[in-house]
């Protein structure tokens, strides 16, 4: 329905008009995007308010970089375009680090900002809050728009939500300049210039000759692996992909977001067993997964010296050959594809090699077994596998919770730790490994999701979003953070050897953030053993009510850089 503006004073011509606010507006609900985050200001103040009038969710948030990893994870969650809207220039700015990290991601967002008068900023003439947004935007997204007239939004919206959920997902900039807001035109006109999206994210089907060859390579697998990624998590084909994993009875590897697309507890996971299974392997299969930093480029010391072959499904055909030769690449996409494979393998595909299997799963319990004494340590402070074996129990009981995880030792002990048991619960710092999703993550969980949301933040990651705990309690959402306090980044416990100054990843000893949360109202618990956390957490997810809880950690507890410390340069002269 058309949101009418104004009526043309003009005597015997009254003719229905609208303008660039209401038909952005209008062009986002014909579109069905209902949520938008964002930080108002100049030129989009009065968007918002004219949005929340018109029914769309506006969330405001306390910084546009928070809002934007809202929208990007919004994407992630729904498979439409999450909305980040900014202001100009530095509003804008802050957004734009989330616009690339959705690009980096894969996950579909559009970044509408605000931006000053063409005519000034392109004459460099000084205008308030100038910039060309739309030159600085283009190198960081997917494809970047702007629209001049009012009677182009239509169709610069359906480009920007085509360009970000087709194909490889990713980020889109939208630039709209302050003065369209204000354009007035017919009302019958606008309506009719507005896009209603068809099949914006088109199947792409594979071809069956690369179905035929993936299938007879993988057949003719000794050790065979599958590695699903958040790309497989993202499709949403969540049945086909299960029934695909156990017809070949092959084992898998979750990468940390395709963790619970089958439950990390299944008969196959390999995920205790990752060295192993990616030295050993013969034939892999990838997934919707990128053979980049986190699989260690697809060679090397993790991949062992044995001769390998690998079977890549993916919707960006690019991606093929990228790090290493892929003997069999799949193009399509990963609901389409993974179809095409189960209806070719028929009815009788032959068991995985059961001494392959006995190898992996020996493996698996040996590391399992090794780990779970230490899940049941009572110390208090707490170590993080004390702390984690508590919240391991609560997800297992609470499976629908959606789980945010950041930090260094804080997210790489929670993925081992933490086991998923549903798709797409587990989000976390993604392909750049980013430290600030937290909030913004979690806000947009609860909000896209209607689920409880239990955050796992290391103290640093924690405060490159931490003001956002105003939004939380501001919108009442049902987001449990857990705050894992060792005084630091990596560890608490570093010393300036040569002034004053503390170290440089050390903080202020005996922090207490939860009485950050009861300055706006919420729940605040300061928990020091593994009995407290588990009560508090219990309590948080039961109430729904916003609650932060400051988890004491041995400040020497954690290691540098986590489980990555490997990739920390290192010169031939001794350190100073
Ligand atoms: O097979 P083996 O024997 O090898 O064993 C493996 C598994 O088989 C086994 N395993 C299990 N055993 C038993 N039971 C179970 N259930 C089980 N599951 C697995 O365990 C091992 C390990 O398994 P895993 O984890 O699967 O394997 P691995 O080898 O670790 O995998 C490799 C990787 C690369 C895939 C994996 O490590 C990975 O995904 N890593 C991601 C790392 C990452 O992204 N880290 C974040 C960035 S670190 C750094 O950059 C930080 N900064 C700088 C900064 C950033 N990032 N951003 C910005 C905007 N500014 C600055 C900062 C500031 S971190 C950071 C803050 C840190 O401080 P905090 O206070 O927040 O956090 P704390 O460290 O807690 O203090
Ligand atoms: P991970 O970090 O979990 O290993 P990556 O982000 O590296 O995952 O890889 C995700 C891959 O999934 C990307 O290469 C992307 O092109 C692909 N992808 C995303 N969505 C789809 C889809 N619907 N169909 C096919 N491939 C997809
Ligand atoms: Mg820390």
């Amino acid at each position: 329905m058309l949101n009418t503006a104004t009526k043309s004073e003009a005597p015997g011509t009254e003719q229905e008009l609208t303008d660039g606010f209401h038909l952005v507006i209008d062009a986002l609900k014909l579109n069905g995007i209902n949520t938008i985050y964002g930080v108002p200001g100049i030129p989009i103040t009065d968007l918002g308010r004219m949005m929340q009038a018109a029914g769309i969710r506006v969330l405001s948030f306390r910084h546009e970089q928070n809002a934007g990893y809202a929208a990007s994870i919004a994407g992630y969650l729904t498979k439409k375009p999450g909305v980040c809207l900014t202001v100009s220039a530095p509003g804008f700015l802050n957004g734009l680090t989330a616009l690339a990290h959705a690009t980096t991601n894969c996950f579909p967002m559009i970044l509408i900002s605000g931006s000053s008068e063409r005519e000034i900023v392109d004459l460099q003439q000084g205008d308030y809050e100038e910039m060309d947004q739309l030159a600085i935007a283009k190198p960081l997204c997917k494809a970047a728009f702007r629209v001049l007239h009012a009677a182009d939004i239509g169709i610069g919206l359906a480009r920007a939500i085509r360009a970000a959920v087709s194909g490889r997902p990713g980020g889109v900039y939208l630039d709209l300049p302050a003065k369209l807001f204000g354009q007035v035109m017919d009302a019958a006109a606008g309506a009719k210039s507005l896009v209603k999206v068809i099949d914006a994210a088109p199947a792409q089907i594979p071809a069956p000759s690369a179905v035929k060859r993936a299938l007879e390579l993988f057949k003719s697998a000794k050790k065979p692996l599958i590695i699903l990624g958040k790309g497989a998590a993202y499709a949403q084909a969540d049945d086909d992909i299960r029934a695909f994993v156990e017809t070949t009875g092959a084992p898998f590897l979750q990468m940390s977001m395709a963790k619970g697309l089958l439950p990390d507890t299944h008969a196959q996971s390999a995920g205790a067993a990752r060295s192993t299974v990616l030295k050993d392997a013969d034939v892999v299969m990838l997934i919707g997964a990128r053979l980049n930093w986190l699989l260690s480029h697809g060679k090397g010391k993790t991949w062992g010296d044995a001769p390998k072959k690998f079977i890549q499904i993916d919707i960006e055909p690019k991606e093929m050959d990228s790090n290493v030769e892929i003997a069999a690449p799949v193009v399509g996409d990963i609901g389409s594809c993974v179809s095409a494979l189960l209806a070719g393998m028929g009815g009788n595909w032959p068991a995985a090699p059961a001494e392959w299997l006995n190898t992996v799963s020996k493996k698996r319990d040996e590391n399992v077994a090794k780990m779970a004494p230490k899940l049941m340590s009572n110390a208090s402070p707490m170590d993080y596998h004390g702390a984690l074996g508590v919240l391991r129990t609560i997800v297992k009981e609470r499976p629908d919770a959606i789980f945010v995880n950041e930090g260094a030792n804080t997210l790489d002990l929670a993925r081992g730790v933490v086991d998923m048991y549903k798709p797409r619960k587990r989000i976390d710092v993604g392909t750049w490994g980013v430290m600030g999703i937290g909030m913004g993550y979690s806000i947009a969980a609860a909000v896209e999701t209607g689920h409880p949301v239990l955050a796992v933040e290391g103290d640093s990651a924690f405060g490159f979003s931490g003001m956002e705990v105003e939004t939380i309690c501001r919108y009442q959402l049902p987001v449990c953070i857990v705050i894992f306090n060792n005084d630091g980044i990596y560890r608490g416990t570093d010393v300036n050897k040569a002034g004053s100054d503390p170290a440089t990843t050390v903080f202020v000893k005996g922090s207490r953030y939860d009485k950050m949360m009861e300055a706006f109202g919420g729940v605040g618990v300061n928990a020091t053993s593994p009995d407290e956390l588990k009560r508090a957490v219990n309590e948080a997810m039961d109430s729904g009510k916003p609650t932060l809880i400051n988890a004491v950690i041995d400040p020497a507890a954690g290691s540098e850089s986590g489980r990555i410390g490997n990739l920390n340069p290192q010169s031939a002269l001794k350190k100073k």
